[in-house]
């Protein structure tokens, strides 16, 4: 059936189609019609929430009308496409950036003006969109940002999970999970039914040869379950560009299958399986950097990648070019290995279905994918059982084994005598049961391989991929620094602080270019303007001070140094460290003279951020943090010296009142284990400095911001191995200081004695893998040049302007015009003539 309405009765709808508010009056006009109609309520009962929901609807009619117009200038455009694969997308809240990013802020801050309400508060209202565990969901949504910013014509493909991550509560100073069902009011979603896919699971392989001699290979027999697409539009800032974020949600089948057994009058296990189908997109799997193997997480995996090639597919083959084309109009990054099954599928679609050659078709799969490694921790690396994928996926097994087998072949004869790489190699783990190392085949699969920063880039060709180097040479590897979203990260979090240097700068130009911040070195030593800069950061530490105090009843002085680490909570990131400082701290104030207080730095330190519910070492340090901070905040002979907080539910919108309000953040893992980091650039660039390890991008920040505007501190990565390797030995000693603070939480000053004994033994007993003791002094004294450095708050600040100054290396802007460069080999789609009417903030 033909979908298009027919050239001669076009008039009318030319006529008719939506034009979108620009006015202030339109604004109010489209909110109160959507107050009143689609929400049904009326000036006598609208809250906030409801202002919002109007709001929120009013700017969904815009973006929907430039989405529009945006899928058809790039379908008519009709060059290569980014598809951005991950199973995580940390939106966080949509309005405040559509307002901003489509340039309709102030004509909604008037127009809510005059229906009654504050534009904050409005904004407010909005829950987060959590589909992510932490750095790598982030790092996907400033990348859909960007690309849309930059109008690139880019897709975003993952899972729309009924819930997103839990929401954190504390009780008695422990963890408790909250589920987070999300999905009550979401006016940003689009759900497309008429988009869906069938995928399946299970079956049998049938290999015959067909009445034309041919051999055919045929999966069949499998479980359906449907996907069924649900489209979010993203605004790039300043541009028509919206572009889309298509998210899977699953449901039983509606083939014949499940009819058969309605008619048979199996009504309650028909109700049943669709249960079960929908459980597959039920819930966002709360580990970071930690993989753990479960069943439905792979039937996940796969039930994402099979609908979003179909759907890829689909859209290629409108455009009638040879198959030989696909790798010109496509390109597929995958975010970590969690989408690698997408390779295998890709390659079972061309031969099963397309029925082409083997090489053929592995040479088009090859050159659409392109694969970003986020970790070298070993436990985040994924490995699926193979009985488990030769349950799930029989045909997919096969294809495995077969990239496998002219993989080792190919290895073979560039390396004929070494018979050891073979088995490094290969994609296949010889374990009881045997493994699939997905990173092995993302690497095979794909023509880029990248890491996210210099030092990790460089990491994992000299240790995890090493082999992989040799075998394909250095140039399949390559570094792409990650960056962050100036939008979101400086004007939406700190308009005042965006404010300021754009009076300086003389527009907002550098929310575009985030390297024209150079110019505010001339500031550097312009009394006036620090002033205000000094300002700015004590009023949003006031902010910060009122929301502590309403999340944990606990009142802290806003002119303390705010101290600050807030990200997951684990081992390697080394929260511990920083406690155990704290508390080493409250000790040394215990002994000083009043003389000795009064000289004292005064300090809050804030702590936030999740544990996965099943990793215990990291729920026993958010109970040491909450214990620690009991007995401080409440000591009087420490009062206003020392404050230890515990924000609970850190997440993103917390994270844009948390980061403008940091004097110092902690970046501290064992150098060589956080792959980049990215909230430290969100720190500096929000006018804060950092105490942290030569590890992941705090090299590059230093490299940017020079030296003396860092607290850098600890063993380098190249150490980390020998030191491991003579604690394993026994070859060790417990820092003496921390031996102190080890006693202190022995005698029981924190309670539950024995609670936090894990902790302890982990450094004294069991060689102190993360390096705690041996970084521990050096920790410390920095902290103490830390609080000798904030006492001159002249110099501070110039270090801070000077650093915000320097950090236009790492917008996310940057990042992903190296992506296209470099690995997607796709250029901007112009949209000149309508930007030049677009309006700016
Ligand atoms: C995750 O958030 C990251 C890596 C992973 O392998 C998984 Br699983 C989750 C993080 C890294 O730990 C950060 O260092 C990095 O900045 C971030 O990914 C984005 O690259």
């Amino acid at each position: 059936v033909e979908s298009s309405i027919p050239e001669h009765m076009r008039e009318a709808w030319k006529k008719y189609a939506p034009k979108g508010f620009t006015t202030k009056d339109e604004f109010e006009e489209t909110t109160v019609k959507h107050i009143e109609t689609t929400l049904a309520r009326s000036l006598f009962n609208c809250d906030e929430l409801a202002a919002y929901s109007g709001t929120a609807l009013a700017f969904k009619d815009r973006l929907i009308i430039d989405w529009n117009k945006t899928q058809q200038r790039q379908t008519f455009a009709d060059q290569k496409r980014i598809y951005y694969l991950s199973l995580e997308f940390l939106m966080g809240r949509a309005l405040d950036n559509a307002m901003l990013n489509v340039g309709l802020k102030d004509v909604a801050k008037e127009g809510l003006g005059e229906l009654g309400f504050r534009i904050e508060d409005v904004v407010n209202q909005e829950h987060d969109a959590a589909l992510g565990n932490g750095g790598l969901g982030r790092l996907a949504a400033c990348f859909l940002d960007s690309m849309a910013s930059l109008n690139y014509a880019a897709w975003g493909y993952g899972l729309r999970y009924r819930y997103g991550i839990f929401k954190q509560e504390i009780e008695n100073g422990y963890q408790v999970e909250i589920p987070d069902y999300w999905l009550d009011f979401n006016p940003w979603e689009f759900p497309r039914h008429d988009v869906t896919v069938d995928v399946q699971f299970y079956g049998w392989v049938n290999k015959y040869t067909n009445d034309e001699g041919k051999q055919v290979v045929s999966w069949q027999d499998g479980e359906l379950v449907s996907a069924v697409a649900y489209d979010v539009p993203i605004p790039g800032y300043g541009t028509p560009t919206v572009n889309n974020l298509r998210l899977w949600s699953s449901k039983a089948s509606t083939g014949e299958f499940d009819f058969a057994k309605f008619n048979s009058g199996e009504y309650e296990s028909a109700v049943a399986d669709e249960q079960r189908a929908e459980t597959i997109s039920a819930v966002l799997y709360p580990n970071d950097n930690l993989e753990r193997g479960k069943e439905l997480r792979l039937k996940q995996q796969y039930f994402w990648c099979a609908a979003s090639l179909h759907d890829i597919l689909r859209r290629f083959k409108k455009t009638k070019r040879k198959w030989s084309e696909f790798p010109d109009q496509v390109a597929i990054q995958l975010n970590d290995t969690h989408p690698t099954l997408a390779i295998v599928e890709l390659q079972r679609i061309l031969t099963d279905v397309e029925g082409m050659e083997w090489n053929e078709a592995w040479d088009i799969v090859t050159k659409t994918f392109g694969y970003t490694n986020h970790t070298v921790l070993p436990e985040a690396l994924e490995k699926w059982s193979v009985p488990l994928i030769q349950h799930l996926l029989p045909r997919h097994l096969q294809i495995i084994y077969d990239i496998n087998l002219n993989f080792l072949q190919q290895v073979e004869r560039r390396f004929p005598k070494d018979r050891e790489m073979l088995s490094r190699v290969s994609i296949i783990e010889e374990s009881q049961p045997k493994m699939i190392r997905m990173a092995y085949l993302a690497i095979i699969g794909s023509h880029k391989v990248n890491g996210v920063a210099e030092l990790h880039s460089d990491l994992i060709k000299t240790t995890i991929f090493k082999d992989f180097v040799k075998i394909y040479g250095p140039d399949k590897f390559t570094n792409v620094t990650n960056g962050i979203t100036p939008r979101r990260w400086l004007h939406q979090a700190n308009p005042r602080l965006s404010e300021l240097i754009a009076s300086k700068l003389g527009s907002y130009e550098f929310l575009k270019d985030l390297t024209l911040l150079n110019k505010l070195e001339a500031f550097v030593e312009d009394k006036e303007f620090k002033k205000e800069w000094a300002e700015i950061k004590y009023a949003n530490k006031v902010r910060m001070a009122q929301h502590i105090l309403t999340a944990t009843g606990v009142s802290v002085n806003p002119k303390a140094l705010f101290d600050v680490q807030v990200k997951r909570i684990h081992e390697y990131k080394r929260q511990q460290l920083n406690i155990f400082g704290v508390i080493h701290r409250y000790l040394a104030i215990k002994k000083m003279t009043p003389e000795e207080r009064k000289k004292l730095q005064p300090r809050v330190s804030i702590f936030g951020g999740k544990a996965a519910p099943g990793y215990w070492m990291a729920k026993t340090i958010i109970h040491l943090i909450n214990k620690v901070g009991e007995v401080i905040n409440n000591d009087k002979d420490v009062g206003d010296l020392l404050k230890v907080i515990f924000v609970p539910d850190y997440n993103v919108s917390k994270a844009e009142i948390i980061i403008p309000a940091s004097d110092i953040s902690e970046h501290i893992s064992t150098a060589g284990t956080e792959a980049s980091g990215t909230s430290n650039m969100k720190f500096v660039l929000n006018g804060g400095l950092v105490i942290g390890t030569l590890d992941g991008a705090n090299i590059e920040i230093t490299r940017e911001i020079g030296e003396q505007n860092v607290f850098l501190f600890g063993n380098l990565a190249e150490d980390v191995d020998d030191l491991r390797h003579n604690h394993f030995y026994g070859n060790y000693q417990v820092n003496a200081e921390l031996l102190k603070v080890f006693d202190c939480i022995k005698s029981g000053t924190f309670g539950d004695e024995g609670a936090f004994g894990a902790l302890i033994s982990a450094i004294v007993e069991h060689g102190d893998f993360y390096l705690v003791s041996d970084d521990f002094e050096s920790y410390c004294q920095t902290q103490d040049l830390i609080d000798e450095a904030y006492k001159n708050q002249d110099e501070w600040v110039s270090k801070t302007i000077l650093s915000v100054s320097r950090m236009g290396f790492f917008t996310s802007d940057r990042c992903i015009n190296e992506y296209a460069d470099s690995i997607w080999n796709i250029e901007p789609l112009s949209v000149k003539e309508e930007n030049e009417t677009r309006a700016r903030t």
